[in-house]
């Protein structure tokens, strides 16, 4: 299989709970390697673009209005076959349907503040990854 990069977010819920140090202690163990991270706070409109995808469904205004309603952390992984594995490990994407032991059936509150995202497929993964960061922070040699 492949290496793939994904781009994953804690969201403004995981940052308010202190879940950012369980979280990526967990994708680590999992293999994933991270090659960028930040912290930062979304504006509407950041948020907005980020999931322009979505902007005809009746959540969007509610998940724009989530997304900027506190700091965040993007994140760019990389592992083998990453845009299947993660989203095996973080779960579904209502917390009620995750399968045991995912990030979000032990984390998550709701269908709409579901601790974490992760990018579902190579391509919007590249698109993802490069809404948040330059190349020039993505370290991508660690040796
Ligand atoms: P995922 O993040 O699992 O790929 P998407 O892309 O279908 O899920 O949805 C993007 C985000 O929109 C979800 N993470 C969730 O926070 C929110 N969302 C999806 N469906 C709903 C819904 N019916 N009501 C509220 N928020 C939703």
């Amino acid at each position: 299989m492949a290496e793939e990069r994904t781009l994953t977010i804690l969201k403004p819920d995981c940052v308010r709970k202190e879940l950012i140090g369980e979280v990526t202690k967990r994708i680590q163990e999992a293999g994933f390697k991270i090659l960028a991270m930040k912290m930062t706070r979304l504006t509407k409109d950041i948020a907005g673009g980020f999931y322009a995808v979505h902007k005809e469904r009746p959540f969007y205004n509610e998940l724009c209005e989530f997304m900027s309603s506190g700091a965040c952390v993007p994140m760019i992984l990389e592992k083998e076959n990453a845009i299947a594995d993660f989203r095996t490990f973080i779960g579904a994407t209502n917390p009620a349907e995750a399968d045991e032991g995912t990030i979000r059936a032990e984390f998550a509150d709701s269908l709409g503040e579901n601790i974490i995202h992760g990018s579902d497929s190579v391509e919007n993964g590249k698109i993802e990854a490069a809404y948040f960061f330059p190349g020039s922070e993505v370290v991508a040699n660690q040796a």
